[in-house]
């Protein structure tokens, strides 16, 4: 491991701009179960089968607590060395660093990344699923327009925010190089963004104990707690 970070070190001595490509494993070592590692799953359901419109419908107030549940956690995690590390050198003025994430736990802002697009949105807004309107009280079940709130997150079969979206692309675009961190690559557009920055021969470090990624050009196997601090040191 320490072969690939002291190159990855060397490369990002001779690039200014870096996009951080995040996923569920950045979160893992707050205690955070990840979606389709162990300990993913509620009652006996996959992520995937809650994170769902038709799952909503059916049963709005399962989803419901299943998103209380994730808040719970969230709210009792840290973010661990390697957010605090990312986030002292996204702050710094060696690097101009933005975090592109699908994490909806807000641990990156949490640790002081201030550049940060939430591709999936986040746990800690939720809106009327019917007339749209925001709602800041993560307490109430209902818009005044009689519609069930629901969380602000991405779920599977809607689009991502347009802006988000856009924004995502430009930092992936605009990057000399990715660093991307404890994600499966599976979930699309999501994922889509990294092929696009490998495609524009943009060099791409991956950051996972299970290495995921075809297209990397520096693979780092370890977790982000050990290797994040030692690769920014
Ligand atoms: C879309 C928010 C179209 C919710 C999430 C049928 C119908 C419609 C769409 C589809 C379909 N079939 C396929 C699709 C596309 C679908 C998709 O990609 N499905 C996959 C499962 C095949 N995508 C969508 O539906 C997207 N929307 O296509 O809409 C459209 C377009 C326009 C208009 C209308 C519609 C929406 C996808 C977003 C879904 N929402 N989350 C919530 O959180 O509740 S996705 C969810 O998966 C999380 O965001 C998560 O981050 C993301 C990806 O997973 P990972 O982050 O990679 O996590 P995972 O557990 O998989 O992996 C963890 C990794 O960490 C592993 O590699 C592991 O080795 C590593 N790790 C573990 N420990 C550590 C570590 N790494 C470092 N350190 C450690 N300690």
């Amino acid at each position: 491991m320490s072969t690939e970070i002291n190159a990855v070190r060397e490369m990002l001595q001779s690039v200014e701009k870096v996009a951080v490509f995040t996923g569920a494993g950045m979160s893992a070592e707050s205690g955070i179960p990840t979606f389709r590692g162990d300990g993913g799953l509620w009652r006996g359901r996959k992520p995937e089968e809650w994170a769902t419109p038709e799952a909503f419908m059916q049963s709005p107030e399962e989803v419901r607590e299943f998103y209380q549940w994730r808040r719970g956690i969230v709210e009792e995690a840290q973010p661990h060395a390697g957010h605090l590390a990312l986030g002292n050198w996204s702050s710094g003025d060696s690097h101009h660093v933005e975090v592109v994430t699908q994490n909806v736990d807000g641990l990156h802002q949490r640790s002081g990344c201030s550049r940060v697009w939430e591709l999936h949105g986040s746990l800690w807004s939720q809106h009327c699923h019917d007339c749209g309107t925001p709602e800041s009280d993560l307490e109430k079940t209902h818009c005044p327009c009689g519609g069930r709130l629901r969380p602000s997150v991405v779920w599977f079969g809607e689009g991502l925010p347009s802006e988000v979206w856009a924004e995502s692309e430009r930092v992936m675009r605009e990057s000399e190089l990715v660093l991307v961190i404890g994600t499966s690559a599976v979930v699309y557009p999501a994922a889509g963004l990294v092929g696009m920055a490998a495609g524009a021969g943009i060099p791409v470090v991956e950051i996972n104990p299970q290495p995921a990624l075809d297209s990397q050009t520096v693979c780092i196997t370890g977790t982000a707690a050990q290797v994040i601090p030692i690769l920014l040191e």
